[in-house]
């Protein structure tokens, strides 16, 4: 059997790739252990920046709801606990990650799947992508943080609608909205992934893990609060190679040869 979960690690660079493609990349409790396994390399190696994507056509479809209470004879499952084991720490992980983390949504992204790709840094989807927040079609509600990302990402009305209604979007109105970065042509995703990875890997990146961190604390900081925050990892900034590097390539009229460090 196929791994539900490739890792590929060249140089600075991770790729994590869901590998369910005959189920849409859904989430079985043995993929979720992969993944985690797959992250804790990526964080072992200290990559730069971290890319996940879907094989197939699509991105995920969520839970995989075949091992679920509705198939004939199985016991009803906790999901509350299938949350707090599987689902949570995946997103509390990506958040967490000190790169940053592209998510190429090559297909339809639904359920949680829509959720986790949410909880990337950068979203950068295909045209033909749809995202779907497809839990009330099921009886449930958002979760993997949905309830926390929608309303932020394109404020309280599109949110209620999304989640209410279970509608598909297309990547062109997720990018209108503001839910994700970019929307890119089909045949154009994998070089424009590859080409912001590129990038990436050669920034500062602490720096961009400082801005990452402070980012998503905003979304819960007064601004006072927000200020201090911005001075005391400023500070550990000030001390880092890559400014020095940075300020000495400006004075230099040179680019500058970030080391992440
Ligand atoms: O349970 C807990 O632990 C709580 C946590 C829950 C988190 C969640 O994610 S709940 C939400 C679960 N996801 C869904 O409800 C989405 C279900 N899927 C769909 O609605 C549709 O598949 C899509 C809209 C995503 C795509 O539709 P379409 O027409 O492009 O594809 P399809 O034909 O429906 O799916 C292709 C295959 O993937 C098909 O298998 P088959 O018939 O060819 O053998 C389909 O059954 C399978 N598949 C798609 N999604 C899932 C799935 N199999 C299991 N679980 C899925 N979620």
């Amino acid at each position: 059997m196929a791994d539900s979960i490739l890792l590929d690690i060249a140089g600075d660079i991770a790729r994590i790739t869901l590998n369910r493609p005959d189920k849409l990349n859904s989430f079985t409790a043995a993929m979720h252990g992969r993944l985690a396994a797959a992250l804790d390399q990526v964080e072992a190696a200290r990559t730069r920046v971290l890319v996940v994507t879907g094989a197939g056509r699509g991105f995920c479809a969520g839970q995989d709801l075949s091992d679920r209470a509705a198939a004939p004879g199985a016991a009803p499952v906790d999901l509350g606990h299938t949350i707090e084991t599987y689902y949570n720490p995946l997103v509390r992980r990506l958040r967490a990650l000190a790169m940053p983390v592209i998510v190429g949504v090559n297909g339809v992204a639904a359920g949680a799947g829509a959720n986790i790709a949410l909880a990337g840094d950068l979203v950068i989807a295909a045209r033909s992508a749809k995202f779907i927040q497809a839990f009330c079609r099921i009886g449930l509600m958002p979760d993997s943080g949905g309830t926390w990302f929608l309303p932020r990402l394109v404020g309280p009305a599109r949110a209620a609608g999304l989640a209410l209604l279970g509608e598909s979007l297309t990547a062109a109105q997720a990018a209108q909205w503001g839910l994700i970065w970019k929307m890119v042509e089909d045949d154009a995703l994998a070089g424009e992934i590859d080409a912001l990875a590129a990038h990436l890997a050669v920034q500062p990146t602490r720096a961009l893990a400082a801005i990452k961190a402070a980012l998503q604390v905003s979304w819960s900081n007064g601004l006072d609060a927000q200020l201090d925050l911005e001075r005391d990892l400023q500070r550990g900034l000030g001390a880092s190679a890559d400014y020095r590097e940075g300020v000495t390539a400006f004075i230099e009229k040179r680019k500058p040869d970030f080391r992440g460090a």
